[in-house]
């Protein structure tokens, strides 16, 4: 995720993309260095940050994400950093995607996210941003962060919202709890959704290195690619050349110490199941049949000749049928992702491949089957210890 800061007082890029042309400009070339989101905000949130009037923050941000979204790719898209469901609607409206709310996506916004069909961010702030880094005070940083998650992402699943989250580093943080955070991003995995993480150029880098705010490129990579280590699937940075390099060589490397020749792949064909999916409310209040392909790539060799060295087919099978019978979705591909790594967390494998068939589409497309096919990543922490 690019970020793009269409404000003259950001921390790191305030006054640069003030403007509406040279805004638009960044987020395509943050696009073309790899991005595949951009997050464009209209308000700073660094520590002592003044609030802006939604009337303003809008005039910021809309005509940037409606040029953007009459450029960008298919596969790419568009997120809107506010905690304000007015400038949520407004950007939503104009073509973004996704929303990024650094207060944690409570109501209303939730409503609004839910109205649009769109996805959101919710992140952990210890307090507001005029005074968050006076005095934070946690009895145990990483639990209670977590459990704030765990509320928000519950409450963002009864609106059927699908959501990322966020332990919001710097927001509320003295550096050690910074740190606590980012060397247990494992316990912020178990909650089961995907995790973003934004260190990018941020302050306890300058504690840590004494660089300035525009030298702190290598020490936000550093960050990052351990966050990733663990299993982040989403980082938030300005420099995303530098991450895309660093990710491409730290990809292959773990590629290369793939088990796959020695610990063979376990696979499972055509599990039928039933659940409550499709783009329509009509489509979902009804169990729509599911063909899932599974191919798993388990993190050791099979030890011995016990169940319990490798893949167990049937506790999969059982775990997908349950997840299925509990769950809703509007798209395959969000069931894909969601169960993946629900699959991941209760198999410890390294790498899942997942095809989801949906065998009775609509007769008018004239087609025997769709569905999507994706590839999910474990973490694997201990790759570098
Ligand atoms: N950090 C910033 C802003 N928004 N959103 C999420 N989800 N996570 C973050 O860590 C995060 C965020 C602060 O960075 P930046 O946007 O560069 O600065 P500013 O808030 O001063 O505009």
């Amino acid at each position: 995720m690019g970020v793009v800061n269409v404000t003259p007082d950001s921390f790191s890029d305030g006054g640069r993309f003030a403007r509406t042309e040279a805004a638009v400009a960044q987020g395509l070339r943050l696009l073309r260095e790899g991005a595949t989101v951009v997050d464009i905000g209209g308000e700073s949130s660094r520590p002592g940050a003044e609030p802006v009037a939604a009337e303003e923050e809008m005039r910021r941000v809309v005509p940037v994400i409606e040029a953007l979204a009459r450029q960008i790719g298919p596969s790419q898209a568009i997120s809107v950093d506010t905690c304000k469901p007015e400038v949520a609607r407004a950007a939503l409206e104009g073509g973004a995607h996704l929303v990024n709310d650094i207060t944690g996506l409570r109501e209303p916004m939730l409503e609004v996210l839910a109205e649009h069909g769109a996805s959101g961010v919710a992140m952990h702030m210890q307090g507001e941003p005029r005074t968050m880094q006076k005095s934070p005070r946690y009895r145990d940083v990483v639990a209670e962060v977590r459990e704030f998650l765990a509320d928000r992402l519950a409450e963002a699943l009864e609106h059927d919202v699908p959501c990322m989250i966020d332990p919001g580093i710097g927001f509320g943080k003295t550096l050690d709890q910074n740190l606590a955070l980012l060397a247990n991003l494992a316990e912020l995995r178990s909650l089961g959704a995907p995790l973003l993480i934004g260190v990018s150029r941020k302050s306890m880098l300058g504690q840590l290195t004494g660089a300035e705010v525009d030298e702190r490129v290598e020490a936000s990579v550093a960050a990052h690619l351990m966050a990733a280590l663990q299993g982040a699937e989403v980082l938030r940075v300005h420099d995303v050349l530098a991450h895309r390099r660093a990710l491409v060589v730290a990809r292959a490397i773990d590629d290369a110490a793939l088990p796959e020749r020695s610990a063979g792949r376990v696979h499972i064909e055509e599990l039928l199941l039933s659940c409550h999916i499709g783009v329509t409310d009509g489509e979902r209040a009804v169990a729509q049949p599911l063909a899932v392909s599974l191919v798993f790539t388990p993190s050791s060799p099979a030890h011995s000749d016990a169940l319990d060295s490798t893949v167990d087919y049937a506790e999969v099978c059982e775990h997908c049928r349950r997840f299925a019978a509990e769950r809703s979705f509007r798209l395959v591909e969000t069931f894909g992702q969601e169960l993946g790594r629900a699959l991941l967390l209760e198999t410890g494998a390294t790498a899942v491949e997942l095809r989801i068939d949906k065998p009775d589409p609509a007769a008018r497309l004239g087609a025997s089957s769709v569905g999507c096919c994706l590839k999910l990543r474990a973490a694997r922490p201990s790759t570098i210890e």
